[in-house]
């Protein structure tokens, strides 16, 4: 048991939607959880006697999430983005075996050992940035064995770093060239079989897909989602990102937790998400990096009710991206969302977005995963740029 005193707790007031701040306040952890929170004059005497730390009034969040990396891939792809400023475009790039294959080929060549020394640099700036919890994806794999060794990586990070891992099931994230003749089998052999077999290893918390005229239809994703289903993994898909084939309203009738990119998304979509309760993650890292110029419905996702995160989508092709901070900047620059809805972004409705109910806000109960901060001001966190102002991250109640 230990008490954290003298703090302030960002919160999110109910009528304006304003990002709030309470007085001097304690929250008192015991093992991995919140106790109480409160204010000091009010702390139960069962915890009097509990060791203090004074954190000098500084600002408390719940330590941030990011519910959408693709961190764990092979080599990098700074040569294509050089291309590409030189004249070449992507279409030319993937022509002469660049683009998503590229990293597919180095992360197949790559040990877990590699894989996992490549991944921690990017994974060791996220949480330099106060998160606590990060969702990993396989997807570079493409064959069977490929796609556990990601997924295998990304549970080691969660035993070499104090941080949560959840991890996800990405095979149809591309068609591998080696079925470029049988999609179905495809779907059948790799996606499938192979998420039959992550399932049984306990590799797979969830089970996602890119639904995009350039990777797999709503049809073969409703028969990947249908599959998850009979394993009891919950679902979630990369829609409307490039155009509106009607993902997210896939999605939403397979119950998923989340909808992630959707700059394409149109009102039936957000009608759908609304009515399954399913989470709009938006990635403005591959929004920027990919220059575009459609922008998520946000008013309308807003208007709907449906709750909206923010991620980081760290992946070597569209959103080389290790700052959640900088996503937060984006997301209220680039997609004018308020500083407090991008501080939820990143906390309580990323933590739905993974469908973890035991984290996301700074109360009772709930795990003790908090980032400390020196700023006066939580709407500070979307305000800067490229600036960290992390003091201390909480993990299960310790300091790390
Ligand atoms: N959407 C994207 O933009 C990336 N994956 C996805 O589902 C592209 C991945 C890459 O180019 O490596
Ligand atoms: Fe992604």
């Amino acid at each position: 048991m230990q008490i954290l005193s003298n703090v302030r707790i960002a919160g999110i007031a109910a009528e304006s939607g304003q990002s709030t701040l309470s007085g001097p306040s304690v929250i008192v952890t015991e093992g991995p959880r919140i106790a109480w929170t409160g204010n000091a004059a009010n702390l139960p005497d069962e915890y009097a006697g509990a060791p203090r730390r004074d954190l000098g009034g500084r600002v408390v969040t719940p330590g941030l999430i990011d519910c959408h990396t693709h961190v764990v891939f092979g080599g990098d792809r700074a040569r294509e983005f050089e291309m590409r400023l030189e004249g070449a475009s992507y279409e030319d790039i993937a022509r002469a075996g660049g683009g998503i294959l590229s990293s597919v080929r180095d992360t197949r060549a790559a040990s877990e050992d590699d894989l996992l020394a490549q991944a921690l640099p990017r994974v060791d700036a996220l949480l330099a940035e106060g998160v606590t919890t990060i969702e990993i994806k396989s997807g570079y794999g493409l064959d069977v064995e490929a796609e556990l060794k990601m997924l295998r990586v990304a549970r080691r990070i969660g035993q070499v770093r104090p941080v949560t891992v959840r991890t996800t099931w990405l095979a149809a994230h591309a068609l591998s060239p080696e079925y470029a003749a049988d999609r179905a089998a495809y779907l059948r052999d790799v996606v499938m079989a192979g998420l039959d077999r992550a399932h049984a290893e306990g590799l797979a918390d969830a089970v996602d897909g890119f639904c995009e005229g350039i990777a797999f239809s709503p049809e073969e994703m409703g028969l990947v989602f249908d599959h998850a289903a009979t394993l009891g993994l919950p679902v979630k898909l990369h829609a409307e990102q490039l155009s509106d084939l009607g993902g997210a309203a896939l999605a939403a009738r397979h119950g998923a937790i989340s909808a992630d990119h959707l700059e394409y998304l149109g009102d039936d979509g957000i009608a759908a998400m609304a009515a399954s309760g399913t989470v709009a993650v938006l990635l403005p890292g591959a929004f920027y990096t990919l220059r575009e110029t459609r922008l998520p419905p946000v008013a309308a996702l807003r208007r709907a009710g449906v709750p909206i995160a923010l991620a980081t989508d760290c992946n070597p092709g569209t959103s080389p991206l290790t700052s959640l901070l900088m996503a937060m900047n984006m997301g209220a620059t680039l997609f004018r969302m308020t500083p407090s809805e991008c501080l939820a972004g990143v906390t309580l409705h990323a933590a739905r977005a993974l469908g973890l109910e035991d984290r996301g806000a700074i109360r009772p109960g709930l795990r003790a995963d908090l980032a400390v901060w020196d700023i006066a001001h939580p709407a500070e966190l979307s305000y800067r740029i490229g600036f960290n102002p992390l003091h201390a991250r909480i993990v299960g109640g310790d300091f790390v």
